[in-house]
């Protein structure tokens, strides 16, 4: 477990997590909370790491991705043997729920909105979300998928858990439905912009840059770049990220470092 989720790692869905919260809390005061964040709120945004942690554990396993390297360092059924990791990532996953309820428990959330928090970890993680994204990537190898199946598999493999991030911090912080719509709507948008540019450095990227080899050809992998070239590729992933921050817009939302996210998902090197 130690392996697997303190290894490095940009810690995205975390840092999600806490914007959210925080975008939520100072609801249209621009540049920031003038309310301190609690350590409770990290505590809950540890509870998407956590899934996250599993999922790459689980995917590098030989009868999944098979891989060798992550985040620089060998996967860990390669330093601990596959019966090892396959129980650390299965252990993480209602720890990742329990962790989630006692965070929003310590925030002093009412009983229901815990349980929402909660409900949104699940269900990203789960077969409409994260696990079936990832059936259909495995279902996927060796065939052609259309634009939209492309999409329908990546909203849900990577889309859902990045979604849930921003919709957990959102439900903790007691979000007015506008909000976390709004926020829902721009998760939606830069998970796609992130699958986007994950492709793009799959298919253009160093082992070395990335920390892991990439993979997407060896495994025949339909993916932005194969179907629609990478100057395409590199467009929708633009669009996108307008897009998300049209959401924020559209939802009256002020969060810089949102802002920010929004491009980073895209410019980012590895
Ligand atoms: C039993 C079908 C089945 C599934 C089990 C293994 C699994 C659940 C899901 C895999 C989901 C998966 C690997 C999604 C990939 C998401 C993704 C783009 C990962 C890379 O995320 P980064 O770049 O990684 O945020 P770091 O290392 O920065 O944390």
């Amino acid at each position: 477990v130690r392996h697997g989720v303190t290894g490095g790692g940009k810690r995205l869905r975390p840092i999600l997590c806490v914007s959210a919260w925080r975008a939520a809390t100072v609801r249209g005061v621009p540049g920031g909370s003038e309310r301190a964040t609690p350590d409770a709120v990290y505590d809950l945004s540890a509870s998407l790491e956590m899934i996250h942690a599993y999922s790459l554990m689980h995917d590098d396993l030989p009868c999944m991705d098979d891989a060798e390297l992550r985040r620089g360092r060998p996967t860990t059924h390669r330093v601990h043997g596959e019966a090892v990791t396959m129980r650390a990532g299965a252990v993480l996953i209602p720890a990742a729920a329990l962790q989630a309820l006692a965070a929003c428990r310590a925030l002093g959330c009412a009983e229901a909105d815990g349980r929402a928090a909660a409900r949104a970890l699940l269900e990203g993680s789960g077969a409409g979300g994260m696990v079936g994204g990832q059936w259909l990537d495995l279902r996927g190898e060796g065939r052609a998928l259309g634009p939209d199946d492309l999409d329908d598999l990546h909203r849900r493999k990577t889309g859902a858990l990045l979604t849930a991030s921003l919709v957990v911090g959102a439900v903790a912080a007691g979000a007015t439905d506008r909000v976390r719509d709004g926020l829902t709507a721009y998760g939606r948008a830069i998970g796609l912009a992130f699958q986007i540019a994950d492709d793009i450095l799959d298919a253009t990227a160093s082992a070395e840059a990335l920390g892991k080899n990439p993979s997407d050809a060896e495994l025949d992998k339909s993916t932005y770049v194969s179907l629609h070239g990478l100057a395409d590729a590199a467009a929708r992933a633009r669009a996108e990220v307008d897009g998300a921050r049209g959401a924020l817009a559209r939802a009256g939302i002020a969060s810089p470092p949102l802002e920010a996210l929004a491009r980073y998902v895209v410019e980012r090197d590895r």
